[in-house]
């Protein structure tokens, strides 16, 4: 039997009772299903898992990305996973080893951002390496109603570029990456397709508001980024090996912090769920 615990007040839930490396029955995937909305992160603890077992549980839940967006990142012979390590990578330091260091939901400068991501540990830092999430449900809720209004009607861009420490890796690869993405325009609240709950969707890693200048979407950028990473709306989750952690891209924002030694090995696996197409492609 399968049992949950929550992790925090605003989001993320333990499960309990399932191998992630075994075959989920259709009950097994649609309680995992249910939790995740509910909860929009959750957590399998004191896995074993090769990689192509990682590929083979998150393909349970939807269409995985082959990471071609991002196509520098991929875990060798394995295009569904993206490594994220901070361990040398053919001799050179590695280019995702600052992935993730602002607030942002993955893939969200593409046209199929993100559904979901998940996460394995496979050496999690000494000491810290955590990863922090918010709740995009409840940041849109606990919005005034005039708030709610105005962030109803607009359409976030965002822009790669504004990925923390892009520019710190290899600029042939970088400038690449950016020809591949282009800056787009997403609706800055969106409908979850599964609960229906409207979710707002800002980040550190949108330039401005489709339509308005810079100057003007700046305060509002950063009053919504402030809303919805209070402390009250976020979870932190400290690694270790063996977890299996999974979030809802549509529902949350996350960020890897540097709350540890870079020199020292961290060591992780993704797999990423395609989302619905989205948004389009700007030049304002
Ligand atoms: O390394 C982490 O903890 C998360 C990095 C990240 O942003 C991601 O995997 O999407
Ligand atoms: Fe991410």
């Amino acid at each position: 039997m399968s049992e949950i615990k929550q992790l925090a007040y605003a989001l993320g839930a333990q499960i309990e009772g399932i191998t992630i490396s075994e075959t989920l029955s259709d009950v097994q995937t649609a309680f995992i299903r249910k939790i995740w909305h509910e909860h929009h992160v959750i957590l399998f603890r004191e896995q074993k898992a090769k990689p192509n077992e990682i590929i083979e549980f998150a393909s349970n839940f939807g269409e995985l990305d082959d990471h071609a967006s991002t196509p520098f990142y991929r875990l060798e012979n394995f295009p569904q996973l993206m490594e994220i390590t901070t361990r040398r990578v053919n001799g050179r330091p590695s280019e995702t080893r600052n992935v993730g260091r602002n607030w942002h939901s993955d893939y969200s400068y593409t046209q199929r951002p993100a559904a979901a991501s998940m996460l394995f540990c496979v050496e999690p830092a000494p000491v810290g390496g955590d990863t922090m999430f918010c709740n995009m449900v409840k940041s849109y809720e606990t919005l005034s109603k005039p708030m709610q209004k105005i962030v109803d009607e607009l359409h976030s861009v965002y822009d790669i570029s504004l990925t923390a420490g892009l520019f710190q890796r290899d600029l042939k690869e970088v400038e690449e990456t950016r020809k591949l993405n282009p800056p787009i325009a997403h609706p800055t609240v969106r409908v979850h397709p599964e609960s229906g709950k409207k979710a707002l969707y800002v980040s550190e890693r949108v330039s401005h508001f489709h339509g308005m200048t810079s100057e003007e979407s700046k305060p509002l950028i950063d009053y919504l980024c402030y809303h919805a990473t209070r402390p009250e709306n976020v979870y932190r989750h400290v690694w270790r090996a063996g977890d299996l952690l999974c979030w809802d891209n549509r529902t949350t924002m996350h960020m890897a912090l540097t709350d540890f030694d870079l020199t020292q090995s961290r060591h992780m696996l993704r797999a990423t769920l395609r989302g619905e197409q989205s948004g389009f492609i700007v030049d304002d």
